[in-house]
């Protein structure tokens, strides 16, 4: 194919850490859980505010720490939009229409219910794990075979605790009882293939 000569994309998108210590009130520990766990954590690559990515980032391969069974983990775009899929339709056809107003009354009530997340499911890479240690993490990209892009490499640190050089610094990472290491990051797709180029503006 042709490349758009001079044309420059560029498209955002965020990735990085969040954590959260367990304690007795708004994170126990589930059962099942090593006893030697302290925090639960999730590693993702998402849209900024809600946007998709999966349109031009197809899938994102998560290499964690070797000490976590399982520690590659491959996410494909279209197996994450069957189960979104998958997990509206079962909103809507399963239950009468009572026990639909009570489970969406629940949700209003607790914001990390599962009929919340369901319908708030973003189009995003994410792997949730639980742990006691930071350590890097690999995260790595694949785009759209149209794009004509290789993988991309990013590094990440997984943060359990708040650091920085003063407390200012640390309190900032503190978010809501959760600590955030969060990158905002742009996508350049240089003088893009023609067919990659109508991907990327049709979305
Ligand atoms: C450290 N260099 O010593 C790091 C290694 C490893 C973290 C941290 C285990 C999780 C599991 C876990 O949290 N490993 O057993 O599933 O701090």
């Amino acid at each position: 194919g042709k490349r758009m000569k001079g044309v420059q994309i560029y498209r955002p998108f965020i990735y990085g850490t969040t954590a959260r210590p367990f304690n007795d009130t708004d994170n126990p520990k589930p059962p099942g859980v090593p006893a030697d766990h302290t925090h639960s954590w999730q590693v993702f690559v998402k849209g900024i505010e809600d946007t998709d990515i999966f349109y031009w980032l197809r899938r994102v391969q998560f290499k964690l720490h070797e000490s976590i069974p399982n520690h590659l983990r491959t996410l494909d775009a279209d197996t994450i939009i069957r189960e979104i899929d998958k997990s509206n339709n079962n909103n809507a056809t399963t239950g009468n229409k009572k026990q639909q107003a009570a489970a969406a009354a629940a949700a209003a009530q607790n914001p990390n219910s599962n009929q919340n997340q369901n319908q708030q499911q973003q189009r995003a890479f994410v792997v949730n794990e639980t742990g006691w240690g930071e350590f890097e993490i690999t995260i790595k990209l694949y785009y759209d075979s149209r794009s004509g892009e290789k993988p991309q490499t990013l590094y990440h640190h997984l943060r359990l605790h708040p650091y920085g050089r003063t407390e200012d610094e640390k309190e900032a990472m503190r978010s809501g009882g959760e600590i955030v290491a969060w990158n905002y990051e742009e996508q350049l797709f240089n003088e893009p293939f023609e067919d990659f180029y109508h991907v990327l503006t049709t979305g």
